[in-house]
């Protein structure tokens, strides 16, 4: 049989060898500087560059194409401080008893603790909802490979956002679930992403680390 659906040509402008190595290099030397950072400013961004990363975050390739994804954008002061105190009391919970001395030691270098003031500095916080399934006219559609679309569309925010010149924490504070109840988001619905975008506080300091080698994390095979 014909495919019956609409396909149309690639909208393509192919770069010659030397564009390909400069580009692929900028982007590089841009990408490696991008760092989680933990010490927000309050200072305001305007909310069209909030939403024009997220535009950029939609256009990651997904399952069947089904875009299994909310972006809930989230400015308010008073949301704000519930979801700090939400993420603080489970945050109390896992250093005081639920993780495990290994993972207490591991994070020994970033400093960090129960305490996240930055989820109420941060002038927005984007939290990443997965769809596990579709909800259309109140029935069940089937959704693929949520977890890998929805980790792609985070990572091209953070990409995006840290080209524009803003700085993201990826963070996943844990369990998630009192974020549904705080944005009541429907049951389809599961938190996957936390991540907060702002400026860097003038004296923002972050841990000292060292990426892996590129031997360590390629292999190829010729
Ligand atoms: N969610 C906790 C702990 C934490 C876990 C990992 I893995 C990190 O890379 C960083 C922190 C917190 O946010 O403090």
């Amino acid at each position: 049989m014909e495919n019956e659906h609409l396909v149309e040509y690639l909208s393509y402008d192919p770069p010659t060898e030397i564009e390909l190595l400069l580009r692929s290099k900028v982007f590089y030397q841009k990408m490696k500087t991008r760092r989680s950072v933990r010490h927000f400013s309050n200072r305001k961004v305007p909310i069209e560059v909030i939403n024009t990363l997220l535009k950029t975050a939609g256009t990651a390739p997904s399952g069947a194409h089904k875009q299994p994804w909310t972006f809930c954008v989230v400015s308010s002061q008073e949301l704000k401080r519930k979801i700090r105190q939400a993420a603080e009391k489970e945050e109390f919970e896992n250093y005081n008893g639920r993780m495990s001395d290994e993972w207490l030691r591991d994070l020994a270098k970033f400093d960090t603790n129960w305490q996240k003031p930055f989820l109420e500095i941060a002038p927005y916080l984007i939290v990443v909802f997965k769809q596990s399934y579709g909800l259309k006219e109140n029935k069940k559609q089937k959704h693929y490979y949520v977890n890998e679309s929805v980790g792609i569309a985070a990572g091209l925010l953070i990409a995006a956002a840290h080209e524009a010149g803003l700085v993201t924490l990826t963070h996943t504070p844990s369990p998630l679930n009192f974020l549904s109840t705080l944005l009541k988001r429907p049951k389809n619905e599961k938190p996957y992403l936390l991540i907060p975008i702002g400026y860097p506080l003038d004296e923002a300091k972050v841990p000292t680390l060292k990426r892996k080698q590129f031997d360590e994390i390629v292999v190829h095979y010729t």
